[in-house]
């Protein structure tokens, strides 16, 4: 233990195996050698603590054995050794460089042998302790700690071989205090990227060896704490919570909140608020020992599976969820406590409560912002099987008792280190590593050591080892008959909780059908909601590219994007997707039709209820607000709704599309957000719009080759328009392209209709326009054309249909599909060239973000502004993006667009086609013209580049169809 001086180092083992002795460790099964038991983490105590970070010599070599240890040797030269950040991954410091699979092994898979070609990176770190480190005659010990390496280290300090440890995203510790000096201490750390300990890490993200977490040394003084387990649970029948602080070194514990004064091991029961994730409550206390003070941050409450369900503090919780990978554009893996406070803030200003940590415990700092901020974390140990499914999980190591004392391993330091947190209420056992006894082994562990939480493993199908039946990317319609206990499977599973580990596939424009699931969890009891895959973009920042991805780096094995599947931004940007989830998930409902004068407002949180919450109502007349107020709503408990009166109608709303929007919006500053934030908002329609009417009284005149329409020019040979009151427009027709998304494109192992192949398949981007007939009537211009793809007899039959009142040019489309479409259209509408200095655009419809059939609900109807660039959504690999939906008029470029019905806006500096061949942001570059697309309809987004394709509602399908638009020049 930590207080001892003698270092348990055990030789390296012999496996036999092809590698010299010397770094047989690589290739061994065991976890490692020479490192303390593990226990819980804590940030700071009374104790002294030492940061080893900073810039370390840095030395790669082509192979584990490449060099010999004579590094390690105090006096050792290495001056003109590279240095590296720690923490940091020296792929991403300019040594060699990143490789992204998904779950392919980028290594023959012969466990637990690695490659030859290992590259290996050694490190050393020159430091002198501190002037006032307590001298070691003064009793105690010092503990060197690592909170992360990738994938195994060898460690030696001041020449001494410590040991050597895998199970990168866990903490490991080495008693250092016998072998430190004053000053001029060598710390020596040879890292191999590929380790047995890699067959275990088959995570899909980057593959980024390194020291990547924090180095510190921790003195432990004599009598210091080990090891303690802060038990804190709630009775919500009585409202008090019991304390008992079990330590391996006796002490006492206080809480001054609390007056709270007890011997370690000792319960107490006090009346306490709990903690939950709405309402985090924690009482600041210490653990004293002979030797330590140890600050603790105690929230008190209860997690259980009871009546089928998962509860806390006696309540049902519904899961709102994302599943976070640790990620920062520059430096991989290594995140500052900035970066993670930003994810923390982040989330919560986005509605959401909870958290996995896909698919490793997460730096142990996060978890405190969790604890302080409030999150449900389901906490995942670091492990991953997925290759083994390309050889049907054979010799998959959770299944061969070799392995077992790794995944143990494994579980005890995710459990001990994080143990301690509130915020952690699940444990799950890793990810997408098939079944097998290991994984057993490691569930009546985590159990035996802590049965004041559940366990979670999603690849458990029976449920057999887990708490929760759990799953990933289930369609909505599987999720519903879950939800109505229709699902079958095992006794035991039959009765227990529902959630969705993964669902809503972010990659790129997306994820589609949100509010679907949404609706579905809120409908059934036993669906306790889910986890978004995922919180972040793993793009690399890059100079050729903007954001890199895989491929970007020659691997010889890649999955392209599919790491760039995130809620936000590589640079934390919230994309759509997030603002969507947010408003999805909205912890307050606004409901009502607006007209009767009354709304009804139902708190939807689990425990808040809503003193936190300001509401606010304002009253909109096309698009502008007229009148604005506050709304007293009472403070209703979780659960419960009110019907609340509005105020009388705003006078002179006569003619004018009216509506009110009523908003929550936080009371005072949170710790997470600013007073005024707003939380939930909805928009309740009093009076409907008026569509443009246009009377056909002018005539269209032929004349010098020209059509000429009120303020329309057309070419009388095509028909084709020129210019709307001298407003040049270019290449107007029928547009159904679009650059397929991420989800368009779908996963290959996807068995239904995967649309953007289908599309290119049937040609739908290579439409071709056929003219039938020009002809000029009395009072209209009807062009008549037919448009399909060369190869194929499918088509559309569109005619365009223009007339005039002598101010407004109305534009009439019709559209007759031909043929057998069995695919639907990408979108169906027109497009048309502006000149390049169209920039400014208004609109009155939903905004401020893009919006697609099946992820409109955040869109706000309104009038808005903009510039062509700022519509542009910025996915890391191009695609349709930027869509403005429900749109009753546009401006942009001199005219003024209005639709009948409304439709979606898009303006781009590039052609659809452009978009499509785009592979990152930097190939995207601005042509003459500004293209403006007017949608009458758009397929849905749905999630299929993981899980289902568009819901059957968001399909469109090629049906007859007829949508106008009036143009007029704007003054
Ligand atoms: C699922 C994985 O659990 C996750 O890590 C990620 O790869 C995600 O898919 C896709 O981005 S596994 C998938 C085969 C359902």
């Amino acid at each position: 233990m930590p207080s001892s001086e003698s270092p348990r180092i055990s030789p390296a083992p012999e496996q036999g195996t092809a590698l010299s002795s010397r770094v047989g460790y690589v290739e061994d099964v065991a976890p490692g050698h020479g490192t303390l038991p593990p226990r819980a983490w804590y940030a700071a105590s009374d104790a002294p603590s030492l940061s080893l970070n900073g810039r370390w010599r840095f030395r790669l070599s082509p192979t584990a054995d490449a060099e010999d240890d004579a590094f390690a040797a105090p006096g050792y030269d290495a001056e003109n050794w590279a240095r590296v950040s720690v923490p940091g991954h020296w792929v991403l410091q300019g040594h060699g460089t990143p490789v992204y699979t998904n779950h392919l092994y980028p290594f023959p898979v012969d466990p637990p042998r690695v490659p030859t070609e290992n590259p290996t990176g050694d490190h050393l770190y020159v430091f002198d302790l501190p002037a006032d480190w307590p001298d070691r005659a003064a009793g105690g010990g010092t503990v060197l700690r690592f909170d992360g390496v990738e994938s195994c280290a060898r460690v030696w300090l001041n020449g001494t071989d410590l040991g050597e440890f895998k199970g990168s995203r866990l903490p490991h510790e080495f008693a250092a205090g016998h072998l430190l000096k004053p000053s001029g201490n060598v710390l020596a750390v040879r890292v191999h990227q590929w380790s047995a300990g890699s067959y275990l890490e088959d995570q899909d993200q980057w593959w980024l060896p390194g020291i990547f977490r924090d180095v510190t040394l921790l003195h432990r003084p004599a009598g210091a704490v080990l090891d303690f387990f802060v038990h804190a649970s709630y009775d919500h029948t009585t409202g008090e919570g019991t304390l008992r602080v079990d330590s391996d070194v006796d002490g006492r514990v206080t809480v001054p909140g609390l007056g709270v004064d007890v011997a370690t091991g000792e319960p107490v029961t006090v009346p306490v608020r709990p903690w939950t994730a709405e309402t985090p409550v924690l009482y600041d206390g210490v653990l004293a020992t002979a030797g330590e003070r140890v600050p603790l941050r105690i929230g008190f409450r209860t997690v259980e599976l009871a009546d089928g369900l998962i509860k806390v503090n006696g309540k049902a919780v519904l899961f709102k969820g994302v599943n976070r990978h640790e990620w920062h554009p520059e430096t991989g893996r290594a995140l500052d406590l900035e970066t993670m406070r930003e994810d923390v803030l982040l989330m919560k200003r986005h509605n959401v409560n909870a958290v996995r940590t896909s698919h490793y415990p997460p730096h142990p700092a996060f978890l405190d912002l969790c604890d302080e901020y409030g999150l449900w974390v389901v906490d995942e140990c670091d492990l991953e099987t997925h290759g083994f499914v390309e050889q049907d999980w054979r010799d998959n190591p959770v299944d061969d008792d070799r392995w077992t004392p790794a995944l143990l391993d494994r579980a005890a330091r995710m459990v001990e280190r994080d143990k301690n947190h509130p915020c952690v209420v699940v444990w799950s056992l890793g990810n997408e590593a098939g079944t097998g006894r290991g994984l057993t082994a490691m569930a009546e562990w985590i159990r035996d050591r802590d049965p004041s939480r559940l366990v979670h493993y999603e690849g458990d199908i029976d449920s057999r080892d887990t708490d929760m039946y759990s799953r990933m990317y289930a369609s909505h319609a599987e999720v519903e008959s879950i939800g109505r206990g229709l699902d079958g499977g095992t006794r035991k599973r039959r009765r227990l909780p529902f959630i969705l580990c993964e669902y809503g596939h972010a990659m790129g424009n997306g994820p589609g059908g949100l509010a679907d699931y949404q609706r579905i969890f809120e409908a059934y009891d036993r669906l306790q909601g889910g986890f978004v895959w995922e919180w972040i973009d793993h793009g690399i920042q890059d100079e050729r590219h903007g954001y890199a991805y895989g491929g970007d780096f020659g691997e010889e094995l890649h999955d392209g994007n599919f790491v760039c599947d995130g809620l936000l931004f590589p640079d934390r940007a919230p994309s759509p997707g997030l603002v969507e989830y947010k408003k999805v998930i909205e912890p307050v409902r606004i409901e009502g039709s607006g007209a009767d004068g009354t709304v009804r407002i139902t708190n939807a949180h689990d425990f808040a209820d809503l003193s936190a919450l300001a509401f606010l109502w304002s009253y909109q007349l096309d698009g502008e607000s007229v009148d604005a107020g506050a709304l007293p709503v009472p403070e209703l408990a979780a659960g419960e709704s009110a019907d609340v009166k509005l105020p009388p109608l705003p006078a002179g709303t006569r003619g004018a599309e009216g509506g009110w929007t009523v908003r929550a919006v936080l009371a005072a500053d949170a710790a997470w957000a600013p007073k005024g934030h707003e939380v939930a908002w909805a928009q309740l329609p009093v009076t409907e719009r008026t569509v443009p009417k246009v009377s056909a009284t002018a005539r269209p005149v032929s004349r010098d080759g020209v059509i000429t329409l009120g303020p329309g020019v057309f070419e009388a040979r095509t028909g084709t328009l020129r210019t709307v009151g001298g407003v040049e427009v270019t290449g107007l027709r029928l547009d159904v392209w679009r650059a397929p998304t991420d989800n368009d494109e779908g996963a290959s192992w996807q068995d239904g209709l995967r649309y953007g192949p289908a599309w290119r398949t049937y040609g739908l981007h290579r439409m071709r326009h056929r003219l039938d007939a020009v002809e000029v009537g009395d009072n209209a211009l009807t062009v008549r054309t037919r448009v399909a793809p060369a190869a194929r007899e499918t088509g559309l039959t569109t005619v365009y249909h223009w007339t005039c009142d002598g101010a407004r040019l109305k534009l009439a489309v019709s559209v007759v599909p031909e043929g057998d479409w069995s695919v639907p259209l990408p979108r169906l509408g027109v497009r048309f060239g502006l000149a390049g200095s169209a920039d400014r655009v208004r609109w009155f419809g939903g905004g401020p973000g893009e919006a697609y059939p099946d992820s409109r609900s955040a869109a706000v109807l309104g009038r808005w502004e903009s510039t062509v660039d700022a519509l542009q959504t910025p996915y890391v690999r191009p695609q349709e993006n930027g869509a403005r939906a429900d749109v009753r008029w546009a401006e942009i470029g001199g005219l003024r667009v209005e639709g009948d019905p409304e439709f979606w806006f898009t303006a781009r500096r590039w052609t659809s086609e452009h978009l499509d061949e785009a592979a990152h942001r930097t190939d995207l570059v601005p042509g003459h013209a500004v293209w403006v697309n007017l949608d009458h309809g758009q397929h849905g987004i749905g999630s299929q580049s993981c899980g289902p394709g568009p819901l059957p509602q968001y399909v469109l399908r090629a049906e007859p169809a007829r949508f106008s638009f009036v143009f007029t020049k704007t003054s």
